[in-house]
């Protein structure tokens, strides 16, 4: 299974909005076949292990890191349970189940009832990672979404005069980049787009094309920035409330695409936003800010994790300018519950970046209520 996982991580950031799955074909103590799905539309990676294999599959164990699909009218690609039955593996060894409606335990039924024995592996944690924001999209039926931020020890994010210019490192800034590379899309406030004309894209780049993401209630987005010259090779989708209809041409014109929904509060409704993107087939997100849009998700308890970029530095200070905004809680209990992901430092390894002296990653998971928890179908 730890194959199968390291076969997996290697299309890291290509596969998406589809989860990471890799699949190892033992038989005899040997390897006979191995794959990787490689990117959203391709050959799932037990039809690329079962190629590989051959006539040498009959009687082997598959190893998966994922619940093996079954028939679907929306399949892109052929169901991989009825494959591995005609290929005659006589022991499926799965990761984590498929929380896809489509898939959901309808994999596994057709393999048992074809006399192939079917085991929930091992590794589990490290399997789940690579199914994380896909189960948990299927799950909630909105995107998984990761606040990140940089910031000093005290929580600072710019200095009482709004300057910014660079709170995190080289390394820092270099390493949230490559982690956009893991997301469907990207999200930025239209005062952040403005403010700094930013690119948004993950570096390295990926082959697949990358989704940015501005929440633009007035539909202010200037059509001679950096994002809507770059629409045309890397979609930009605008999210707004309201706007003049000329203006929405002028950046349609450009490759630009505008969604209106519902406002609150003059902003954009987060949940409204997340509908709209789960809608067009977007299962993660990145939010990077600014702080009023970072506050938004907060107050609407619509995220899943924030991943903080800690630069070793203490500006001090009196003011404001904290990294999550938002309303003020008026008491202490009334704050987001959060818990330390891991204990150890494997934040590293978890998003396939270099271990750096400079760099420490640290991941705090939202503690699901109770409700949340238990409604896990399957
Ligand atoms: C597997 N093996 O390697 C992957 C699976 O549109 P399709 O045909 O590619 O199907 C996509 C769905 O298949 C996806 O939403 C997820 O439920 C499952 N992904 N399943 O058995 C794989 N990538
Ligand atoms: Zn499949």
């Amino acid at each position: 299974m730890r194959r199968a996982i390291r076969q997996a991580e290697r299309a890291l950031g290509e596969t998406n909005p589809n989860p990471l799955v890799g699949c190892v074909l033992v038989r005899n103590g040997v390897v006979v076949g191995e794959g990787f799905h490689a990117r959203a539309g391709s050959p799932h990676a037990e039809a690329l292990a079962l190629e590989a294999a051959g006539r040498k599959a009959r009687g082997s164990t598959a190893y998966v890191t994922l619940e093996p699909c079954a028939p679907n009218a929306r399949k892109r690609t052929p169901p991989c349970a009825p494959r591995l039955i005609a290929a005659g593996v006589r022991r499926v060894v799965f990761g984590v189940r498929d929380l896809n409606p489509l898939v959901q335990g309808a994999g596994l039924r057709l393999l048992r009832s074809a006399g192939v024995r079917v085991v929930e592996g091992p590794c589990l944690p490290e399997a789940r990672r690579l199914t994380q924001h896909f189960n948990s999209a299927m799950r909630l039926r909105r995107p998984f979404v990761s606040l990140k931020t940089g910031m000093t020890l005290d929580g600072r994010i710019a200095t009482v005069s709004g300057d910014s210019r660079w709170i995190t490192s080289k390394t820092q800034r270099a390493a949230a980049r490559t982690l956009r590379r893991l997301f469907d899309a990207i999200v930025v406030g239209i005062e952040t787009a403005i403010k700094d004309d930013p690119g948004l894209m993950p570096e390295p780049r990926t082959l697949r094309p990358y989704t940015r993401v501005v929440l633009d209630s007035g539909l202010r987005m200037p059509v001679r920035s950096r994002l809507v010259r770059s629409a045309r090779r890397s979609p930009l989708i605008l999210i707004c409330v309201r706007g003049p209809a000329g203006r929405r041409l002028d950046l349609e014109a450009q490759g630009v695409t505008v969604i209106p929904v519902r406002g609150k509060q003059g902003r954009v409704s987060i949940p409204a936003a997340l509908r709209a993107l789960f809608a067009r087939g977007i299962l993660s997100l990145m939010v990077e800010g600014g702080s009023e849009v970072m506050g938004s998700f907060v107050r609407d308890r619509l995220f899943d994790e924030i991943v903080i970029f800690r630069a070793p530095l203490i500006l001090g200070g009196r003011g404001s300018r904290a990294a999550v905004g938002g309303d003020n809680p008026v008491r202490v209990n009334e704050a987001v519950a959060m818990t330390r992901a891991r204990r150890e430092d494997s934040a590293t390894v978890r998003y396939g970046l270099k271990a750096s002296a400079d760099l420490e990653v640290e991941v705090y998971e939202r503690v699901q209520s109770r409700s949340a928890r238990t409604r896990q179908p399957g």
